[in-house]
């Protein structure tokens, strides 16, 4: 890829339970991204972080929703709203926005900024979790976890005016990875046209054939795609430093197969996010280096 890349640090941890999320940022960073970035011909600079504020100087009732239903919801509007800001802008700049998590919630930010009024834009959400909630069926109030659907403006996400995103059609969403889907989200996820595949499918299709397929729903009739890698996609024997592990997720070859394949549709790629790395958590920075080697194989590093 020829394109400049745009770091992005979203030191964000208002939308999971877990304190920790909102050092991933610069636990990437010091986990070699930029010079894993280089190894793959990679041009890249550093945006710095968005701003974010302290849950301990915030309310997490504030902004129309109880907390119960989805804590945070002003702060994290407001914060999805400056990561939007960031990436329009650095897409408009030329370059391709690369967003460090934080949790999961900023994925609405990075989505709706990347998409574009008069066009489609496909997603590939790697994760363990469908975060496909919505303030009515979650089970934690949580907004990693309803994330997913904030973006296709379901549930209280449309009453309270907020990321509906008319590019991103259902049927050009694609999850990849499932292993813990609560009841509510399952149910609509069925009644969706969004395409889900489980570790089970990847147990018995292999990686390769079921990441193929999502790269091909994601692009089909679509002008870009947007990767959303949570770290808890992988097993945590691999990735122990994210906030929700779940057993029996992908492994470390799986995974970089499943980025060589992204890197197959760069022409198509417009944005990207890592996302869930909790440094707490973490053995040696393990988690985040994986995170910047994935990067890597995603802008196509290659061995030989
Ligand atoms: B992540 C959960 F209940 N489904 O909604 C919820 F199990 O971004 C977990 O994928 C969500 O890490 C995990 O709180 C969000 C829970
Ligand atoms: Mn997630
Ligand atoms: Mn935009
Ligand atoms: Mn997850």
């Amino acid at each position: 890829m020829d394109t400049q890349v745009r770091v992005l640090g979203v030191p964000m941890d208002l939308g999971a339970d877990r304190r920790g999320v909102d050092m991933g940022p610069s636990a990437i960073r010091y986990g070699g991204l930029a010079d894993q970035l280089a190894s793959a011909g990679i041009d890249c600079i550093d945006g710095g972080d968005i701003a974010v504020p302290r849950p301990e100087e915030s309310d997490p009732d504030a902004g129309g929703l109880p907390s119960g239903r989805a804590k945070f919801f002003r702060e994290t509007k407001e914060v999805c709203e400056d990561v939007a800001t960031a990436v329009d802008a650095t897409l408009m700049d030329g370059q391709f926005p690369l967003v460090l998590g934080g949790d999961h919630s900023i994925g609405i930010g990075t989505i709706v900024g990347a998409a574009r009024d008069d066009e489609e834009l496909g997603v590939i959400w790697f994760d363990a979790h469908g975060d496909f909630n919505t303030p009515e069926t979650t089970p934690s109030g949580n907004i990693h976890g309803m994330s997913l659907a904030a973006v296709l403006g379901d549930g209280a996400f449309a009453d309270h005016d907020w990321a509906h995103t008319p590019a991103v059609r259902e049927e050009n969403v694609v999850l990849v990875g499932l292993r813990d889907v609560d009841d509510g989200e399952r149910r609509r996820l069925y009644e969706s046209d969004v395409t889900a595949f489980t570790m089970s499918d990847i147990d018995t299709r292999g990686a390769p054939e079921v990441v193929a397929e999502a790269l091909e729903i994601a692009t089909d009739g679509t002008d870009g795609i947007h990767v959303s890698l949570d770290l808890d996609w992988l097993d945590p024997t691999e990735a122990p430093g994210v906030g929700t592990p779940v057993r029996g997720g992908v492994s470390y070859r799986e995974a970089h197969i499943a980025m060589e394949y992204v890197a197959e549709y760069h022409d198509q790629l417009r944005s990207m996010e890592m996302v869930e790395v909790n440094p707490i958590l973490d053995e040696h920075n393990r988690t985040a280096e994986l995170a910047c080697e994935l990067v890597a194989s995603a802008f196509g590093k290659r061995v030989l």
